[in-house]
């Protein structure tokens, strides 16, 4: 599922450019109903939580041959890509070109072996949060953990060590301080999905609540 594009991206330095992927939805790179922000604003449920670099883990369990487990230092030495992709949050704002790397998550699905049931994921968060995806929402390019942004360190408040980011749907699928991916069979539904945010969370097709 790692494209050679993406590595030869990464080893370049040069941002692999997703801003694009609007074109498979319609001639519009800003979503109906959303309004671009230079700013990149902070939108956390409950705060930044803490976390210790020394004792950070992120995990991988559940529908998979080999659970792992990664330090921060382990999961930056991972295959990496970088990419320039637009934000959108589903309470209206959009930030276009952020440039983020991180690991691709076909990266992860090789390495944990995921079981051929599995069709669903679960990503957990530092602080309670939860977000889920299908499989195949997960498996295109661009859905990565993210430890960069703009040539620094992910930002603490935008979820750094590692977050998801997802340009293909509303930033809530993607989770800040993401801790771990659980594999599943079945679907579950995350924090906001729960509480009647759209599951499939297009923006595009203005998918915001379920
Ligand atoms: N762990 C966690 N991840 C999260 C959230 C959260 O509250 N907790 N909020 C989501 C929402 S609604 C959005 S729009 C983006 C915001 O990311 P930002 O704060 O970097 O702009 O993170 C998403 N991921
Ligand atoms: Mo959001």
């Amino acid at each position: 599922m790692t494209d050679a594009g993406a590595a030869d991206a990464a080893d370049s330095d040069a941002p692999e450019d997703l801003t694009d992927l609007y074109r498979e939805y319609g001639d519009d790179r800003l979503p109906p109903g959303q309004r671009e922000t230079d700013r990149f604003p902070v939108l956390s449920k409950s705060g930044t939580p803490a976390w210790d670099p020394e004792t950070f883990e992120f995990e991988v369990w559940g529908a998979v041959e080999n659970p792992l487990g990664y330090s921060l230092s382990a999961f930056r030495d991972l295959p990496a890509a970088t990419q320039r992709q637009d934000f959108h949050c589903v309470t209206g704002w959009s930030k276009f070109d952020c440039t983020f790397t991180g690991v691709e998550f076909g990266e992860i699905v090789d390495r944990a072996g995921v079981h051929d049931d599995a069709d669903h994921v679960l990503f957990h968060a530092l602080d309670g949060y939860t977000t889920n995806l299908s499989l195949e929402a997960c498996a295109r390019e661009g859905v990565l953990f993210a430890y960069g942004f703009d040539g620094d360190d992910l930002p603490a408040d935008h979820g750094g060590p590692i977050r998801v980011v997802t340009p293909h749907k509303y930033a809530y699928k993607g989770a800040k301080w993401v801790s771990g991916v659980e594999f599943l069979t079945d679907k579950a539904l995350g924090y906001w999905e729960k509480r009647g945010y759209s599951d499939t969370a297009n923006p595009w097709n203005e998918e915001r609540y379920s």
